[in-house]
């Protein structure tokens, strides 16, 4: 049996699933998007992820023609027709299909799909070892342009970042916005740990409020660990006890090099393999669950 995804009210075989070369979406990158895991049949934060998408609609004067519960079920079913177990949806609503021109009030029916899959993890070794990552040329979006905490289907920056860093070798790209402060990577937040506390840049940098980030804060809040949101630079990260990184598809990944400097002792620190531990404890209840 192929996949069947969610268009535009109903579920179809991926084969059928057609989208117009007039959807603006696709001619100028005017949408959102939501990438959620499934972990046992509960899909992860799902309101957070749903509250998200519709604050970056509403950004984009984009109005999403569901409501939040009947994305929710539609999400369901998606999952349901396609027997997902433990997977990944992606949610994408755009602008509609429209003529050749900038104009959004032309598009007069946004687009709305939901893929639920299979997704690509970062091999467990780099969890047990621990990343290397560099910072690259390409630096942040300006908040004041297409800001950062949209999650928009304009993802050209990360995807210059990204390149840069595999074309270095490594798989993610640390990025400072135009100031130079670090603020997060092409798909992952970014949290240092000193002297037992936990510091991650504000969003208001230019970062994306990633639903990991919230949840590895409220859970080191939990454990006892103060956290920090606090702007800092490159200095801080070389000379931090530990790093790592959040984010749906990663969960919480530690980093070990920056830019050719070893962080701390080489090694996934102790807090970090701690938070990885109880973040993986709550995968499976903390959301939305279906059967
Ligand atoms: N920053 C950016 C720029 C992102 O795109 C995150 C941080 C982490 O946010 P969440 O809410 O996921 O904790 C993201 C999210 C992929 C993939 O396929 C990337 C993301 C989400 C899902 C899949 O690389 N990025």
């Amino acid at each position: 049996m192929g996949l069947k995804v969610f268009l535009n009210g109903k579920l179809v075989d991926k084969e059928e699933a057609k989208i117009s070369i007039f959807d603006h979406g696709l001619l100028y990158g005017d949408g959102v998007f939501e990438g959620i895991r499934v972990y046992n049949k509960c899909i992860f934060r799902f309101q957070q992820h749903i509250d998200r998408l519709f604050a970056s609609a509403k950004y984009i004067m984009l109005n999403i023609p569901m409501t939040k519960d009947e994305l929710i079920q539609a999400t369901i079913d998606t999952c349901r027709a396609n027997n997902i177990q433990d997977g990944y949806i992606r949610m994408v609503v755009t602008r509609g299909e429209g003529t050749l021109g900038l104009a959004p009030w032309l598009c007069p029916e946004p687009t709305v799909f939901i893929i639920a899959a299979n997704i690509q993890l970062y091999p467990e070794e780099y969890y047990k070892n621990g990343l290397s990552v560099i910072t690259v040329p390409t630096t942040r979006n300006f908040p004041e342009a297409v800001n950062p905490r949209i999650k928009s289907l304009n993802y050209l920056n990360n995807i210059l970042a990204k390149i840069e860093a595999h074309n270095a070798g490594v798989l993610e790209a640390l990025m400072l916005n135009k100031d130079g402060y670090v603020v997060e990577c092409t798909g992952d937040n970014l949290f240092l740990v000193k002297d037992g506390t936990l510091i991650t840049p504000p969003v208001y940098l230019g970062a994306l409020r990633g639903i990991t980030r919230d949840c590895i804060i409220e859970i080191a809040q939990k454990l006892g660990y103060p956290v920090i949101e606090q702007p800092f630079t490159r200095f801080e990260v070389f000379n931090a006890d530990e790093c790592f990184l959040t984010g749906t598809a990663a969960e919480a990944i530690p980093v070990v090099k920056v830019d050719n400097r070893v962080i701390g002792d080489g090694k996934p620190g102790p807090i970090t393999r701690r938070l990885i531990e109880e973040f993986r404890k709550i995968t499976t209840v903390d959301g939305i669950k279906f059967d």
